[in-house]
C-alpha cells in the first residue's frame, strides 16, 4: 500500500522533529510565548540526535542539532561583507540631535519647521554582526570587522538559540541581517561568578564577556555562555521588504529573528528627545546593557535620498549617555580581604563627583592582572567610570600626568588582616587568604554580610562595630552575636547607651528570620539571594538543605553543579557545624518564606511592571508579588497573569492592551495586595 520505505519515514520524521523544534523556538525566543514544555523540547531534540547520529547523510545546515559540537577551529576565517556595514555618527546632548534633524531636513528640501519621522532604538552595548541566509538556511555569521572583512564565526553564532537557522517565509532568496550580539545580567554574572571560583579572570563587564565569548575557538565554551541578540538592519537582500524602519523590525520579526521590542516611532526629533529622557532614566530597568539611542530615519525613500558620507549614514546616529567618568588622583591603593579570602586591590583616590550625583572616593582594581594591565600607581591621575550601579572602576591612567618616582603596584605577599602568606594558584586571577577560619578580616566581612540588610537585616550594626567585636574577642562567628550583653557593647568606640539597647533588641529580634534569608545570610559561596529563595522554597528547613546531596541539590531547578558542591562543601565544614549549633541553641528558628499560595490573585500568576511606581520601588513591589506566591516577570506575554502600569508606561502597556492581559494602575495593585495580606490571616 503506501510504501513509504523505512529510510524515507524516518527522514520525514526527522524533518517533522526539525520543523517542531523550531517552531518551539520561536515560539519561545522571538514571541516569548512558550508552548512546550522544557523537558518536551529536550525529548524531541534527543530524538533528531539519535536519528542523524544513525544516519548523518540526514543532517541538514539548519538543524538544531548542528549548534553545538563543530570541532575546534584553529583561526577564524576572513569574511567579505556583500554589503558593507556602516559606522555611526554621535550626538552627546539633545542639541546636537536637533542640529542632526536640521541637516536632515536641509538635505531633504524640507521647511525648518517640518517634522521627519524617526525610529528610536536603543543601543544595545553588545557586537554588531552580519547573518547571511540563503534561501532562508543560515549560511555564515561574521562580525563586523573593519565594515567590510568581519572574521567568520558562524560556528559561535549557531550556539545562540534566539538566532534561528532557518527564516520563517515569506523571506527573501538572498539576505544578510545585521545586528548586535549581547550578554544579559544574569548570564554575565553567572559567568563571572564561575570564573571566580576557578580562580579566571572577572570580565569587567557584560561587553566584554560578549566579545570573550564569541571569539572562542571551542564553540563548545561558546554554547555554554547564552548569548543573545537583537536584529535591526540589512545588509545585501534580494528583495526588499520594507518602505520604512519600522516595517523592517516588523520584516525581521515575521521571519523569526529577534527584534528589540522597545523600537518606537517618533513622529518628530522633539518626540526623539522625549524617548532619550525617558530611558536616559530607565535604562538601570532593562536586563541588559544600553550605551545610547540609535535614531533612524524611518522613511527608505528618505534613508536613500540622504545617502552615506564615507560610510556614515545621514539619515542615523547615535545618542551616546553620558558617561559617568570623572578624573582624580590615587592617593593610596590598599588590599581588601573578602568573606571568602578573595583579595581585592582597592584604589583610594580624591573625591570626585561622577555625574548626576555620585560621590567617588575608591575604585576597585579587581586584581594584580587587571593593575599590571593598567599599570595604576599610587600618585597617578586616573579616569574613573561608573557604570550603572556597579563600583566604580579605574579606567585608564593619564600617562602624561604620572609624577616622579612612582612604581608600580604590587599586591602584598601576606594578609593584611592576619599576615597568613596569600596564595595564588598559578594561572589564576585571584589572590587568596587561605586562612578561612582565622582570618580577622574574613570573619569581619561574612559576619557584616550576615547582619546586612538583605540578609538578616539587624539593624543599628554596622561593620566598623563589627570589626571591634571581632577585634576585641567578643564575637568569633556570627552564632556569637546572640548571646551578647549590652555591658559587653558599652565599652566599644561610637557606642551609646540608646545604641546598645538598639542592638541588642534587633539581634534578639531577628530570631525568627525567613528560611531563605538565613540561607543567604550564612554567605555560602555562589548562593545568592536568588539561589537562597529556590533552596529555602525546595527543602523547608536547614536541616534538609544540610542534609542534601549533591545530586539532589544538582536535580533543583536552576542549581547547577559547581553551585550543589559549593552547599556541600560548606555543610561540611567544622566552621559551618559550629556556627549551626551556636544559633540553635541561641533560638534562632527560620520560618517557612511567606508564599500566601491562599490567594486566588497571586498564586502562580506573573506580574510585569512598567513605567515607574510612585509609592514603592519596583524591587518592593516584586517582593510583595513573591511574597503572595506570585511571580515577577520583565516582559508581556499571553501568559502575563497581570501587568501593572506606573507613570509614563510605553510599549509594553500597549502590548497587554493588544494581548487583553488585565492591566493595574499601582493604586489598584496596592489595594488588591492588601486585600490578600489581610485574607490570607483569615484563610486556613
Ligand atoms: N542600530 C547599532 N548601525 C544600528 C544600520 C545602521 C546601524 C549600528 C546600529 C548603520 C545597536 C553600527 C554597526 C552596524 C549594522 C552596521 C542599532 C544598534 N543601526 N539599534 C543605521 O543597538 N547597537 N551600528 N551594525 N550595520
Amino acid at each position: 500500500m503506501s510504501t513509504l520505505d523505512p529510510l524515507q519515514a524516518l527522514a520525514a520524521r526527522a524533518e517533522d522533529l526539525r520543523a517542531r523544534l523550531s517552531h518551539a523556538n520561536y515560539q519561545y525566543y522571538i514571541l516569548d510565548q512558550p508552548e512546550i514544555a522544557d523537558g518536551e523540547y529536550d525529548r524531541l531534540l534527543r530524538e533528531l540526535s539519535e536519528i542523524e547520529a544513525a544516519h548523518p547523510e540526514m543532517v541538514t545546515a539548519d538543524s538544531p542539532t548542528q549548534r553545538v559540537g563543530a570541532s575546534p577551529q584553529s583561526d577564524f576565517q576572513p569574511h567579505t561583507h556583500r554589503q558593507p556595514m556602516l559606522s555611526l555618527g554621535n550626538a552627546f546632548n539633545d542639541e546636537e540631535l536637533r542640529g542632526f534633524d536640521e541637516k536632515v531636513k536641509r538635505h531633504l528640501g524640507l521647511a525648518e519647521d517640518a517634522d521627519v519621522a524617526y525610529v528610536a532604538e536603543l543601543k544595545i552595548d553588545g557586537l554588531a554582526i552580519s547573518l547571511t541566509y540563503e534561501r532562508g538556511v543560515f549560511q555564515k555569521g561574521a562580525t563586523r570587522g573593519d565594515g567590510f572583512v568581519g572574521e567568520d564565526i558562524t560556528a559561535n553564532l549557531r550556539t545562540v538559540s534566539s538566532l534561528p537557522l532557518r527564516l520563517r517565509p515569506p523571506h527573501p532568496e538572498f539576505v544578510e541581517v545585521r545586528g548586535e550580539v549581547y550578554l544579559d545580567h544574569a548570564e554575565f554574572a553567572r559567568i563571572n561568578a564561575e570564573r571566580e571560583v576557578s580562580g579566571e579572570a572577572v570580565f569587567a563587564n557584560p561587553r566584554n564577556a560578549a566579545a570573550g565569548s564569541l571569539r572562542q575557538l571551542d564553540t563548545a565554551i561558546t554554547a555554554k555562555r547564552k548569548l543573545s541578540a537583537f536584529l535591526y538592519a540589512l545588509g545585501e537582500s534580494s528583495s526588499r521588504p520594507a518602505a520604512s524602519q519600522r516595517e523592517l523590525l516588523d520584516a525581521l520579526k515575521g521571519w523569526g529573528l529577534r527584534v528589540n521590542p522597545q523600537a518606537t516611532v517618533c513622529p518628530n526629533i522633539a518626540s526623539v528627545i522625549a524617548f532619550v529622557a525617558e530611558w536616559t532614566g530607565k535604562k538601570a530597568s532593562l536586563r541588559y546593557d544600553i550605551d545610547g539611542i540609535v535614531v533612524k530615519v524611518n522613511d527608505t525613500g528618505q534613508q536613500q535620498d540622504l545617502g552615506a558620507v564615507a560610510r556614515t549614514p545621514r539619515w542615523a546616529i547615535a545618542y551616546k549617555f553620558p558617561a559617568q567618568q570623572g578624573r582624580t588622583t590615587v592617593l593610596e591603593i590598599i588590599a581588601q580581604v573578602g568573606r571568602t579570602g578573595a583579595i581585592t586591590p582597592v584604589a583610594l583616590v580624591a573625591a570626585v563627583t561622577l555625574p548626576p550625583n555620585s560621590v567617588v572616593q575608591r575604585a576597585t582594581l579587581h586584581n594584580q592582572q587587571e593593575i599590571d594591565r593598567k599599570d595604576v600607581r599610587v600618585g597617578d591621575t586616573v579616569l574613573i567610570q561608573k557604570a550603572g550601579d556597579v563600583i566604580p572602576e579605574i579606567v585608564q591612567v593619564v600617562l602624561e600626568s604620572r609624577p616622579e618616582g612612582t612604581s608600580p603596584y604590587k599586591l602584598p605577599d601576606t594578609c593584611p588582616a592576619c599576615g597568613t602568606v596569600l596564595v595564588r594558584p598559578e594561572g589564576e586571577a585571584i589572590t587568596r587568604c587561605p586562612n578561612s577560619a582565622a582570618c580577622p578580616g574574613q570573619t569581619v566581612q561574612r559576619v557584616a554580610h550576615f547582619v546586612s540588610r538583605r540578609a538578616m537585616d539587624i539593624q543599628w550594626l554596622g561593620e566598623k562595630h563589627v570589626a571591634q567585636l571581632i577585634e576585641s574577642g567578643l564575637i568569633k562567628d556570627a552564632g556569637d552575636l546572640f548571646a551578647l550583653t549590652k555591658e559587653q557593647l558599652l565599652p566599644l568606640e561610637r557606642m551609646g547607651d540608646k545604641l546598645a539597647d538598639n542592638i541588642v533588641a534587633a539581634i534578639a529580634a531577628s530570631k525568627a528570620p525567613p528560611l531563605s534569608r538565613l540561607v543567604y545570610a550564612l554567605g555560602i559561596r555562589l548562593i545568592g539571594e536568588h539561589s537562597s529563595e529556590i533552596l529555602a522554597r525546595q527543602f523547608g528547613s536547614l536541616e534538609k538543605l544540610q542534609a542534601a546531596t549533591t545530586e539532589e541539590l544538582n536535580a533543583v531547578f536552576e542549581i547547577g553543579l559547581t553551585t550543589a558542591e559549593s552547599i556541600v562543601a560548606y555543610f561540611g565544614q567544622s566552621e559551618t557545624t559550629e556556627l549551626l549549633g551556636k544559633l540553635a541553641n541561641a533560638g534562632v528558628r527560620p520560618v517557612a518564606d511567606q508564599y500566601a499560595p491562599q490567594s486566588e490573585t497571586f498564586a502562580g500568576k506573573s506580574f510585569v511592571f512598567t513605567g515607574s511606581l510612585q509609592t514603592m520601588t519596583r524591587d518592593q513591589a516584586e517582593g510583595i508579588v513573591k511574597k503572595l506566591g506570585g511571580r515577577a516577570a520583565s516582559s508581556v506575554s499571553k501568559q502575563t497573569g497581570y501587568v501593572v502600569a506606573g507613570e509614563s508606561a510605553g510599549s509594553k502597556l500597549e502590548k497587554a492592551k493588544t494581548l487583553g492581559v488585565t492591566v493595574l494602575t499601582e493604586e489598584e495593585f496596592a489595594a488588591l495586595a492588601e486585600g490578600v495580606g489581610e485574607g490570607a490571616g483569615e484563610s486556613g
